[in-house]
């Protein structure tokens, strides 16, 4: 986080990561729409060379300025690569990252990948994950039909209490920004020693529809 009190800016950087394919970018770009459609927000997004399939091949990136009172917030939001080919672009895009958003797969056939990309994702933090950054996880593509239960889920992915999952349906929206609200709240909280504005965590807009 980057807080320029001459300026009355903050910066936030914020990660969607998970598992290859499991909505990553789908939800990337819905808060790029929903942030568009805002008059309030400026926004600049950026998706890398997309493959023939539309697979990620790096990353993309998106950056939104919201008013909050007297201060402008700057949200640098990415989504990392679920390619293992890629793999070794995951651990740069979490670089100085202020949060995590963990996007996993609900179907069952690909329960494995979940483990898989939490367990990557633990290590890049040397198992201190929770503990040194904010994580929320979004259970996506809850429409589809053979789906693990969220109690299945909650077993295969051991994270701390405080951590809150959201289940989520990308293509439609459903609940992405509430998931990002929550973990930009606790970004704010966690660093509202040196920001001191707590309104601040009350006073994020609700972007409508
Ligand atoms: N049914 C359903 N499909 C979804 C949902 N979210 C994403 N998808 C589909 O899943 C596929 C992969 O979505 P992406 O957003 O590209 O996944 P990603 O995590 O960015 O993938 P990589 O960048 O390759 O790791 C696309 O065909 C999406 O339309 C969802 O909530 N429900
Ligand atoms: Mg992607």
């Amino acid at each position: 986080m980057l807080i320029d009190s001459g300026q009355k800016t903050i910066q936030i950087k914020l990660v969607f990561y998970g598992p290859a394919m499991s909505g990553k970018t789908t939800s990337w770009k819905y808060l790029i729409r929903l942030f568009k459609k805002n008059v309030n927000v400026e926004s600049v997004s950026i998706d890398t060379a997309h493959s023939a399939n539309a697979r990620t091949l790096f990353f993309d990136f998106g950056t939104f300025k919201m008013k909050v009172g007297e201060w402008t917030i700057q949200l640098n939001v990415w989504t990392a690569t679920g390619q293992d080919f890629y793999c070794v672009t995951r651990e740069t895009v979490l670089q100085g990252t202020d949060g995590i958003i963990f996007v996993a797969e609900s179907q069952k056939s690909l329960r494995p990948e979940n483990e898989k990309s939490w367990k990557e994702l633990q290590d890049f933090f040397r198992g201190d994950l929770e503990k040194s950054i904010p994580v929320t996880i979004c259970l996506n593509k809850r429409d589809l039909s053979d789906i693990i239960p969220l109690g299945a889920f909650l077993n295969d992915i051991q994270m701390q209490p405080h951590t809150r999952v959201f289940e989520t349906i990308a293509i439609d929206g459903i609940n992405i920004q509430n998931a990002f609200l929550n973990n930009i709240s606790q970004i704010l909280e966690r660093n509202k020693n040196l920001i001191k504005i707590k309104d601040l965590i009350f006073s994020l807009p609700v972007l409508k529809n």
